[in-house]
């Protein structure tokens, strides 16, 4: 099982590294973790991802970070695609992409999130696969450092997750494509993330809103293990 932490535009470095420290004497052994803080919390950690990156080493691309500013903090795991990128930041499937290739090529973890909106939900299983392998052009689905993340757009910071009807067919039509794990991303709290595990082809979470507290974190571990 995996359990991520997207903390998205919160925390400060300070408390980031508080956070770290919470989960210091966390036993990881059945349990993989991961936490994505903002890029000016960035620091040397095992657990340690980036929420997003530039395709690129270095260079002009002005309030962005590469490979070059990862590198100094020996980061090898990225979160690629999140829905908030895609539809507040307006991210194209082919920017993703391209950047699913550079840091697929510097041999980083790739996060990769993928998911649709309601209007694309209502229309049923199929139209929402549609949308979904839309969001796979130019990934390659057998990448060995590759993690899936469903998370549909309306139950992302809503309160609202999916049922467990619609996580099951989603991650079972998932499955058909990739051997890859598929986590489950969306209003996964505390009350509800050991019957989200239990569910076929769900291989753990990405966690935003309940994750900023260390200690519901833990417990939400602890379920995992
Ligand atoms: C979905 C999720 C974390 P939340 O974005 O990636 O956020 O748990 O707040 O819905």
């Amino acid at each position: 099982m995996i359990v991520a932490a997207n903390f998205k535009m919160h925390k400060t470095r300070k408390e980031t590294i508080e956070y770290l420290k919470e989960l210091e004497n966390v036993e990881f052994t059945r349990v993989k973790v991961a936490v994505f803080p903002p890029f000016s919390a960035l620091v040397e950690n095992d657990l340690i991802g980036a929420q997003n990156a530039y395709p690129a080493q270095n260079g002009a691309y002005t309030g962005e970070i590469g490979l070059e500013q990862l590198n100094e903090f020996n980061i090898k795991r990225v979160l690629l695609g999140h829905s908030e990128r895609r539809h507040i930041l307006n991210e194209s499937q082919e920017f993703i992409a391209k950047k699913f290739d550079f840091y697929k090529k510097e041999g980083f973890e790739i996060f990769y999130c993928v998911g649709e909106p309601l209007e694309v939900r209502k229309q049923g299983i199929k139209a929402v696969m549609e949308y979904i392998k839309s969001q796979f052009e130019g990934i390659d689905l057998e990448y060995e450092k590759l993690i899936i993340a469903y998370e549909p757009v309306w139950a992302i910071g809503t309160g609202v997750s999916a049922t467990t009807e619609e996580i099951k067919e989603t991650h079972e039509e998932i499955r058909k494509l990739t051997s890859a794990p598929i986590l489950y991303g969306g209003s996964v709290k505390l009350n509800n993330i050991s019957e989200i595990l239990d569910i076929p082809n769900v291989d753990g979470v990405l966690v935003g809103s309940a994750s900023l507290d260390v200690n519901t974190f833990k417990e939400m571990i602890n379920k995992a293990k």
